[in-house]
């Protein structure tokens, strides 16, 4: 088997939840970048579980629902390892290039100048794979989000993200948020405690299989974590 550069240090973490046709060829392409690939799946019915294992990931099981809890659990169980430093999160749709993580993970170890890095997908996406209303939701958000803390933010919604050990024990100890709210509560409360957030531009597909998102009950929920987070600035 070939060397990974990354081996032994990092390690990825994929929610699913009912993922069969997508899972498989991400979890491949995963194991390319590191052995250490874990799913945190949510109970799914189809051959998620089955599909993955067969590729070498590893199975973590959340009873709870919501990509959030998720990947708080997942993040926690990861953390236990202490052969890790750094932990990426993907999702599970085969939308992102794993080799991405490959890329800016090697650049954080270098630089070590970021904490949290989110993959930007708005510079280099593939035509068709964001819809209009999600697009337009995405831009108000990161646009509140960047006010509140004050740093640009063009995709807050980014399902690729990687972060160093220490901060995936801080959020581990510190998110609420059960569903998609999670991505903007990890922005506003890594950015609050003093850890450097960067962007970096990703490829990005088109999904396979069902979203599990649902635009208007997802979107009210990421608005009102943006509020909350807003009221609380000063505490
Ligand atoms: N474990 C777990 N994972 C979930 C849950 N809901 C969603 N996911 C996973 O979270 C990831 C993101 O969900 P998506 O449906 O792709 O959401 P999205 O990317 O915002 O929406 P699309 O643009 O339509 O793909 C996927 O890998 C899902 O399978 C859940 O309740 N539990
Ligand atoms: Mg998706």
């Amino acid at each position: 088997m070939k060397e990974k550069e990354s081996e032994g240090k990092l390690a990825i973490l994929i929610p699913t939840l009912n993922e069969e046709q997508a899972i498989g060829k991400l979890v491949a392409k995963c194991t390319d970048v590191t052995e250490k690939v874990y799913l945190i799946d949510g109970l799914s019915t189809d051959k998620t579980i089955e599909n993955a294992k067969k590729v070498g990931a590893k199975i973590l099981l959340c009873e709870e629902k919501g990509k959030g809890i998720a990947l708080i659990k997942g993040f926690k169980s990861i953390l236990e390892d202490n052969n890790v430093d750094f932990i990426a999160y993907i999702d599970g749709d085969n939308t992102y290039d794993p080799s991405d993580i490959n890329h800016i993970y090697r650049r954080m170890k270098k630089e070590s100048q970021y904490d949290l890095m989110i993959g930007n997908r708005f510079p280099k996406r593939e035509k068709g794979t964001i819809t209009r209303l999600n697009m337009l939701g995405n831009k108000v958000f990161s646009k509140l989000i960047s006010i509140l803390v004050k740093q640009k933010i063009v995709d807050s919604q980014s399902g690729l993200r990687i972060m160093s050990k220490d901060v995936a024990d801080f959020l581990v100890k510190t998110l609420k948020s059960r569903n998609f709210e999670i991505e903007t509560e990890m922005i506003v409360k890594a950015a609050k405690v003093g850890y450097k957030i960067g962007e970096t531009p990703i490829n990005y597909y088109k999904r396979d299989g069902d979203t599990k998102l649902d635009p208007l009950i997802d979107g009210f929920r990421i608005l009102k974590t943006i509020f909350k987070s807003a009221v609380n600035r000063k505490s």
